[in-house]
């Protein structure tokens, strides 16, 4: 041992990390490293792990060292002896790993090895990345007090890309997300780098987060600007030691906007040229550029199509410029028109199946989960699993625009999951969307997934204290689809709260019924986009003004005749674009899930639920089952009065007394408004609507999270 460096955790310089002498407010997230407590625990954990030998040669090694005295020198204290065991941790490049011939194999450039050897604990990887992850994943590991004899986890990450994608402004507002401002200083960048950064960093690096899309897919062609690349330059070189590569968004016009031509036609030998020189431009700022995010011909964003163009030739203008460099195109599937009559649901199915195998292959159409846009639940894209020829990189909102802001407490890994796992039967049984994905159905090698961040500059990073939980949630996912809800719960919480085992099990409920409880209490049932139109918080099912496909009637087709958008063959058919077994249970409403019920059907106020329910009352009592278990989740929090520090405790219970509000309002003004239609009575088990439509309608809410700029 003598002939390496031996690094004591002790000498970390984390003091203010050990003590709970303040309030807690969020800033240190999943990673707090809190002393154990329980005594026992801590002198196992500090019999088995002992000083730590590793090799700091490199800036993430370093990092990786550091943070483990951090963690354990937090978790554990000081008086760790100096005898043997030891916590070895590094690279087979270093002889102390190297000595112990562990098979490392499997793991690749990301992955790691937890294990025990002798007596020792080991942290092993083939790259100082992996020794990272592996740092992090074993103060996961002791932060949830698991056992440490027969340590052994090995893990490598199922996606290559793994992405947050910031819908931040350059004037550091967020679109969608109000969080405070944007976390980029683009003002003091690069003359200041916040320390905030590397925290930043670290928590995405604890997850195994490895990209960063720093702009709004809504693009600024300034970003590109030799100015603003500097700055960018200074972000990507902080986030790199952490294993975070930087992307942008491109505009499609920035030739035009800010390179002086006149066409961004991606045909034209003048736009291929500005491109190659801005992207070659690019990589001298930031040798690891990872490429770009593209929203075109979507919501007013220009693109190929103003000049003839089809999204291929877009995306491959740029995947051919990248490409010499080693970077990727994420050209977004988000693409409809209200000029077409098609149902929207229908239309990227239908553009992007044409295209596929016309792609260069290092283009991935980026998908969202669902067919609409971010709905409070949806069933799976039909596109994934519809182009074998092209990759998907999925996209996932961690942001909740249609799930009450940062306002409301919504855990999302389950309905992410309900994605994840969906079949879409595209080369037989098991084709799932999060094999699609990873690129295991079609043996494609660029595979990819991004979240759209729900961080700002607040304290806490999210506002929500439990908000926290999906940025975490959306990392772990990432890293392995496989890993179920409930353990991601259940680590979160442990983390973020402690490890008192009855007040994890409170907070596991609430988190694991919060995104059924909130789908109930807004748009149950298969609803779909019948919120207030602009901001997006509450509800708005009769806005039926401006582009049809941004109103609720196009969407909810209420009646006197019945509720719901029939997507069958007898309607617009968008069912159709799914796979026959797929179809073959969601063509009827007597086997299709009653939570896409009115997705796919328009039905008779009257027809009868598999409950034996009305669809009236049925959707009455969904309601209100909803606003009851938002009081519930209010009751439950209650009861941690004193087991949750005060600080976070008081701000969930205000948010909570607001959600329940939020979803009593939201129930009385959508029962008030459908029932118009129905024109049937509430159940008299119900709290009906205490007031007319017309209170509802005329309501307007004025301090809610939503869009930046709105004018009030
Ligand atoms: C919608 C948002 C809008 C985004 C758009 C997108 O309302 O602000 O720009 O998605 O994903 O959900 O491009």
């Amino acid at each position: 041992m003598h002939k390496y460096r031996l690094i004591l955790a002790l000498l970390a310089a984390s003091l203010c990390y050990t003590t709970l002498s303040y309030a807690e407010d969020g800033y240190r997230l999943w990673l707090r490293y809190e002393p154990i407590e329980n005594e026992a625990i801590a002198a196992s954990y500090r019999d088995a792990i002992g000083p730590v030998f590793a090799e700091a040669k490199s800036k993430t090694a370093k990092i990786a060292i550091d943070e483990l005295d951090r963690g354990l020198n937090g978790l554990l204290g000081t008086n760790r002896s100096s005898l043997p065991p030891h916590l070895l941790v590094g690279t087979p490049q270093t002889a102390h790993i190297k000595e112990l011939g562990l098979d490392l194999s499997e793991l690749g450039d990301e992955g790691y090895l937890l294990t025990r050897h002798g007596d020792n604990t080991v942290i092993a990887a083939n790259t100082d990345q992996g020794v990272l992850y592996g740092v992090f994943a074993f103060l996961r590991h002791l932060q949830t007090q698991s056992p440490l004899q027969d340590l052994q986890v090995a893990s490598a990450p199922k996606i290559d890309h793994r992405l947050l994608n910031h819908w931040d402004n350059l004037t550091r507002t967020i679109e969608r997300t109000m969080v405070g401002a944007s976390i980029f200083n683009w003002f003091d960048l690069p003359y200041y780098i916040e320390p905030y950064y590397h925290d930043y960093a670290r928590a995405c690096a604890s997850v195994g987060i490895n990209g960063t899309v720093l702009t709004n897919v809504n693009a600024n062609a300034t970003v590109l600007r030799p100015q603003f690349l500097e700055k960018v330059k200074a972000l990507a070189d902080t986030f790199r030691p952490y294993g975070i590569r930087v992307y942008l968004t491109a505009r499609f016009s920035a030739p035009v906007e800010i390179g002086g031509l006149d066409t961004a036609d991606p045909l034209d030998p003048a736009v291929i040229k500005w491109w190659n020189d801005k992207i070659d431009e690019i990589y001298t700022y930031v040798p690891d550029f990872g490429g770009f995010v593209v929203k075109a011909n979507s919501e007013g964003q220009p693109g190929p199509q103003a000049y003839g163009r089809d999204h291929a030739d877009g995306a491959n203008l740029l995947a051919r410029a990248l490409a010499p460099h080693d970077g990727i195109v994420m050209w977004r599937a988000f693409v409809y028109d209200f000029e077409i009559k098609e149902d929207r649901h229908k239309q990227a199915y239908t553009e992007f199946t044409a295209l596929d195998g016309r792609f260069e292959p290092n283009v991935s159409i980026q998908t969202k989960n669902g067919a609409i846009d971010f709905m409070p639940r949806e069933p799976f894209h039909p596109l994934f699993g519809a182009t074998p020829d092209t990759p998907h990189t999925l996209e996932l909102q961690i942001t909740q625009e249609y799930l009450g802001g940062d306002i409301h407490l919504v855990y999302l890994a389950p309905m992410w999951k309900e994605t994840l796992e969906s079949d879409t039967f595209a080369k037989g049984a098991g084709s799932t969307v999060a094999k699609i994905v990873d690129g295991s159905v079609f043996d494609h090698e660029l595979t990819a997934i991004a979240g759209v961040a729900n961080i700002g500059n607040e304290r806490n990073w999210t506002g929500h204290p439990m908000a926290a939980s999906n940025w975490y949630a959306f990392g772990r996912l990432a890293w392995d689809h496989q890993i179920s809800s409930e353990q991601i719960a259940d680590e979160w919480t442990r983390m973020t709260f402690g490890n008192d085992d009855s007040t994890v099990a409170i907070i596991t409920k609430i988190l694991l019924g919060s995104h059924q409880t909130v789908v109930d209490s807004s748009m149950p049932l298969g609803l779909h986009h019948i919120m207030y139109p602009g901001h997006h918080y509450g509800p708005g099912p009769w806005h039926d003004q401006g582009r049809p496909d941004w109103t609720s009637t196009y969407y909810h087709k209420a009646s006197s005749d019945g509720i719901g958008f029939d997507r069958t063959e007898n309607g617009s058919d968008a069912l159709g674009q799914y796979a026959p077994e797929v179809v073959e249970k969601w063509r009827s409403p007597e086997t299709i899930e009653d939570k896409f019920l009115l997705w796919f059907h328009h039905l008779d106020w009257d027809y009868k639920m598999k409950s034996g329910n009305t669809l009236w009352n049925e959707l009455c009592l969904t309601y209100q089952d909803g606003v009851d278990r938002v009081a519930e989740m209010g009751k439950q929090w209650a009861n941690l009065q004193g087991a949750v520090d005060d600080q976070r405790h008081a701000r969930v219970t205000a948010l909570l007394n607001r959600q329940l509000e939020d979803a009593k309002f939201y129930m009385d003004a959508c029962l008030a408004y459908f029932q118009t239609f129905s024109q049937r009575p509430f159940p008299e088990s119900i709290d009906a609507p205490e007031y007319p439509l017309e209170y509802y309608k005329s309501f307007e809410l004025y301090h809610v999270p939503g869009h930046p700029g709105e004018q009030w």
